[in-house]
Order: C-alpha cells, then sequence, then structure tokens
C-alpha cells in the first residue's frame, strides 16, 4: 500500500516538474522573440526617422534621443522672392541660433517664381500647407531679421501667438500693433483665423489685417519680456536703395485692402509647386519650394502693375496660362 503510494507520488512530482518546465519553455518562446520584435521596431522607426531626414537632405538636429529637445517642431515659413544675399547670411545664423536654443526645426524658403506682384501673406499660406507633415507649430519669418539675442524665446506658442519681433525691439517699426517681422503661432490658432487673406500684392498692409484676425478671434499676441538690447535685438539686412519696397496701390486695392478681408485665407489660396529643391549653406538645410501662385484678375486686378496686364493677359482678358 506504503509503494503504491509511494509511486504514484512520484508521479505527480514528474507531473508537476513536466507541467512546469513547459511553462518556462513556453515562457520562453513567448517573450523572447517579442523582445527582439519590439527592438527590432524601435530601430526601424527610428532608422525611418532618419533615413527620412536624410532624404531631405537635412540632419535632425537632436538625433532624435536628446529628451532635452522638447516634442514640438518649428516651421520656420521665410516668403521670399529675389533676396539671396540676405538668405546666405541670414540661413546659418537663423539654424545655429534655433539649433543652441535646441528648438527643433526645418527652415522653409516659399519662393515666389510666378509674373505676379510680391505675396508675402499667400507665400506664407503655402508654406503652412506644405510644411503641415512634421512640424506643430509656424514661425512667419522674414530673410532680413537676424535675431541676435539670445533669450529671445521661439518655443511653441501654447497660450497664444507669440511676436518676436516686438515694436519696441523692431528696428524699423514701433507701433503698438505691429505683428510684421517674425510671428510664432501654433498650427491651431493659424486655422482659427484662416490664415492671412491673398488679397494683398505688393509691399505692406497684409500684416494689419493679420492683427485683425487675430483679435477678431480673441486670440492675444504675447511679446518677449525682460529683453534689455532695445532696437538692437534684430539685424536687418536692409538696404532700402537697393531693394525698395513695392508699395504702389493700382485700381481699388488701397480700398480694398483696408478691410479685414472675410473672403479669402488659407483655405482659398491657389499655387502649384513647380518644384522642390534641398540646399545646405554653411551647414544650415534648407527645403527651397518654388511656387506658382495664382490670381483672379477679376478679384484683385492689382496683381498685376496695369501697364503689365497687356503682356500677361490674352485677346479675351484671361490670364496667359504661363503666368
Ligand atoms: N520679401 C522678399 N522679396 C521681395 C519683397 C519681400 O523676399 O521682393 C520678403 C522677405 O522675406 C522680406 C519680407 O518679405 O524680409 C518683408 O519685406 P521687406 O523686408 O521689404 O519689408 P520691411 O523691411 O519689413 O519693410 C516689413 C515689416 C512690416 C511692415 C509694416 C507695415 N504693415
Ligand atoms: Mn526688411
Amino acid at each position: 500500500m506504503a509503494r503504491i503510494f509511494g509511486r504514484s507520488m512520484r508521479r505527480v512530482k514528474c507531473l508537476l516538474l513536466c507541467v512546469l518546465l513547459t511553462i518556462l519553455v513556453c515562457l520562453y518562446l513567448a517573450f523572447t522573440p517579442l523582445q527582439d520584435t519590439a527592438r527590432d521596431e524601435a530601430r526601424n522607426v527610428h532608422s525611418s526617422v532618419h533615413d527620412k531626414a536624410a532624404t531631405y537632405g537635412e540632419e535632425l538636429p537632436d538625433k532624435g534621443d536628446n529628451p532635452t529637445w522638447g516634442r514640438h517642431k518649428l516651421a520656420v515659413i521665410i516668403p521670399f522672392r529675389d533676396r539671396l544675399e540676405e538668405l546666405l547670411e541670414f540661413a546659418p545664423l537663423l539654424h545655429e541660433f534655433l539649433a543652441k536654443k535646441k528648438v527643433r526645426h526645418r527652415i522653409f524658403v516659399i519662393n515666389q517664381i510666378d509674373n505676379f506682384r510680391f505675396n508675402r501673406a499667400s507665400l506664407i499660406n503655402v508654406g503652412f500647407l506644405e510644411s503641415a507633415n512634421d512640424t506643430d507649430y509656424i514661425a512667419m519669418h522674414d530673410v532680413d531679421l537676424v535675431p541676435l539675442n539670445f533669450d529671445l524665446d521661439y518655443g511653441y506658442p501654447k497660450e497664444g501667438p507669440f511676436h518676436v519681433a516686438a515694436p519696441e525691439l523692431h528696428p524699423l517699426y514701433h507701433y503698438p500693433t505691429f505683428v510684421g517681422g517674425i510671428l510664432l503661432l501654433t498650427r491651431d490658432q493659424f486655422l482659427k483665423v484662416d490664415g492671412m487673406s491673398n488679397k494683398y500684392w505688393g509691399w505692406g498692409r497684409e500684416d494689419d489685417e493679420f492683427f485683425v484676425r487675430m483679435k477678431q478671434a480673441k486670440l492675444t499676441v504675447y511679446r518677449p519680456e525682460g529683453i534689455t538690447t532695445g532696437k538692437k535685438t534684430f539685424h536687418h539686412i536692409h538696404d532700402r536703395r537697393k531693394r525698395s519696397r513695392d508699395n504702389k496701390r493700382y485700381f481699388n486695392q488701397k480700398e480694398i485692402t483696408r478691410r479685414r478681408d472675410r473672403e479669402t485665407g488659407v483655405n482659398t489660396v491657389q499655387y502649384k509647386v513647380q518644384s522642390l529643391k534641398k540646399l545646405t549653406i554653411d551647414g544650415a538645410p534648407l527645403t527651397i519650394m518654388n511656387i506658382m501662385l495664382s490670381c483672379d484678375l477679376t478679384v484683385t486686378p492689382w496683381c498685376l502693375k496695369p501697364e503689365d496686364h497687356a503682356k500677361y493677359l490674352d485677346s479675351k482678358g484671361k490670364v496667359l496660362p504661363d503666368n
């Protein structure tokens, strides 16, 4: 009897041992490949981020693993035409400035290549749309305004639009409602006001209209505090004899552009990306977008000077296709 009991106890022990071994083997098989897969996946994600950066011809400023850089990414949008000398000086300085401040960023040069008068606001709308992929806030940034004071903030403007080039700091413009030069907005803030008006061809006032948009949308504009460098806070690379401002007003431009535009914005901007080039200037990676804007001459005939209308219109008054 005792022998039978002893034998069955041994069997039970054996069985338990087998079950335990099976469980251990299963656990081993189950978890080992999982860990590898997870590691491989992480590696893939990491390398795809870098591959993407590599195809853009850009360095990721933080190589993706430096926690002090924060999670937000800035699209610097530069409305541009015929300002190569300024760009050559500006781009390396801004890139270095932002990298030192650990602001993740990409610089987009939105180059207007059609035959219409310059349209800063529409180019900013285009820059906003074209930079949507991997950035979550924008800086509309003049190409000729270099920040010199390292205390200037270019961080994510969570509370409201942040006007870096404040009137008391800008070398030239000091009126209280000025929001030109350099202005930061989150994507949501920009969308809340439908971006900028597309009616401003030639120089000026589009930023003042944008101020009204922000005000009416109840967005509070913030500005730098505690900056002690006054009007020397920026270097303005602008010789007004060489870079004269196209401030003529044609047709009923003056009257229309004095009003708040409720019809056009980032949702109505018409354009074509003719080409995209990656370029590095002294270590500063840039995305250059060659943009053909469209203009409806029945709405804003001042997108061409009156003397140019005949040049670019066919006999029926339609804009020729290559313009
Ligand atoms: N820009 C060009 N090419 C041009 C004209 C303008 O690239 O032919 C771009 C460039 O980024 C430039 C920005 O538009 O820095 C502004 O133009 P600007 O430098 O001629 O203007 P300004 O120095 O500063 O007068 C504009 C501030 C806001 C004006 C206040 C009136 N609302
Ligand atoms: Mn200027």
